[in-house]
């Protein structure tokens, strides 16, 4: 088990036009200078987007073959780093405080390439990630899922902020103060980047569970990797839904931090499960603000399929 030393949620605060936390602000020198490697590989998504089906799907297309022990041993928050994180571990009550860097952890990283994850919005990327012309996957989904899944997932973390009920918190992701922005600016931000000049390859949710395989296809291509059937078939099997659900290195639940009898880290898996939570009156209010805040980008989401 990890223990982290998290005394109570941390409040947001507004940081450049940002809301976010401490733990992902603390380390902002050491993160805005980072050196990224020419071969490393940036995962990059708002929360609750698909970033861990992701990172499972990397990991095993660059590792898989090479070293099969890495997926049964280690959690996959560290397989693959967040660049942002800085948190305290405590070894037992009292113990010696540690602080965990994600730019430390990624500095001494051996593995070629690195793997890396983020939740920053785009203006936030360090600076090196675009002077390597690094490969960055952005993972995306429609917005009323998204907000569904954040709910859920910070209700059982004490690592977010407190979310309230349901209905201010839709309220709340409307107005766009959610830990790491808007959604609304994170996902044209990064659509906008991948208009100019850069390595940036879009996977949206729903084309992950519409066909896994698909996707992988495309990830392989942008990645400049070749995969045999074989392959394709044991990673598919190892990134099924239930498959993730029930793995100890992926589904979190070595985290004291989330309570599992709240919700799940990996919860429902499903395109369309904001039915089961907006009303008729929050879908339409939602709407209409949706249409006024993206009726300038060609981004598309499916909400259902
Ligand atoms: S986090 O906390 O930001 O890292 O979360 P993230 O990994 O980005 O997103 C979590 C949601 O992805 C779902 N998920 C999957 N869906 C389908 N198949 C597979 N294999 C899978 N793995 C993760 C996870 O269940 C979360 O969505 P919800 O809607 O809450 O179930």
């Amino acid at each position: 088990m990890f223990k982290l030393d998290i005394p109570s949620r941390p409040e947001l605060f507004d940081f450049h036009g940002v809301s976010m936390t401490h733990h992902y602000t603390d380390n902002w020198e050491n993160l805005q200078n980072f050196q990224a490697r020419p071969d490393d590989v940036l995962i990059a998504a708002y929360p609750r987007s698909g970033t861990t089906w992701l990172c499972c799907i990397l990991d095993l297309l660059y590792f898989g073959e090479m070293s099969p022990e890495r997926q049964t041993s280690i959690p996959i928050f560290k397989r693959v780093q967040l660049l942002e994180g800085t948190f305290t571990l405590r070894e037992g009550p009292g113990g010696t405080p540690h602080v965990l860097r994600g730019t430390d952890t990624l500095e001494k990283l051996p593995t070629s390439p690195r793997l890396i994850k983020t939740h920053l919005p785009v203006q936030f990327i360090p600076k090196s990630f675009w002077e390597q012309n690094c490969r960055i996957i952005y993972s995306t989904r429609n917005s009323k899922d998204n907000v569904v899944s954040y709910f859920h997932f910070e209700c059982m973390t004490v690592i977010h902020p407190e979310p309230g009920d349901w209905s201010s918190y839709l309220q709340r992701f409307m107005e766009g103060k959610m830990l790491f922005g808007p959604w609304y600016n994170h996902v044209n931000g990064w659509w906008k980047k991948k208009q100019s000049p850069s390595n940036i390859h879009y996977v949206f949710y729903e084309d992950l569970v519409e066909d896994t395989g698909r996707e992988i296809d495309k990830l392989c291509s942008f990645l400049g990797l070749s995969l045999s059937a074989e392959g394709k078939e044991r990673i598919l099997n190892r990134v099924q839904f239930d498959v993730m659900k029930s793995d100890n290195m992926v589904n979190h639940t070595i985290l004291r931090e989330m309570d599992f009898n709240i919700s799940s880290f990996i919860r429902k898996g499903k395109v369309g499960d904001w039915k089961n939570h907006f009303t008729v009156a929050q879908n339409e209010e939602f709407e209409e603000d949706y249409k006024k805040k993206m009726k300038e980008d060609m981004l598309q989401f499916r909400s259902e399929i």
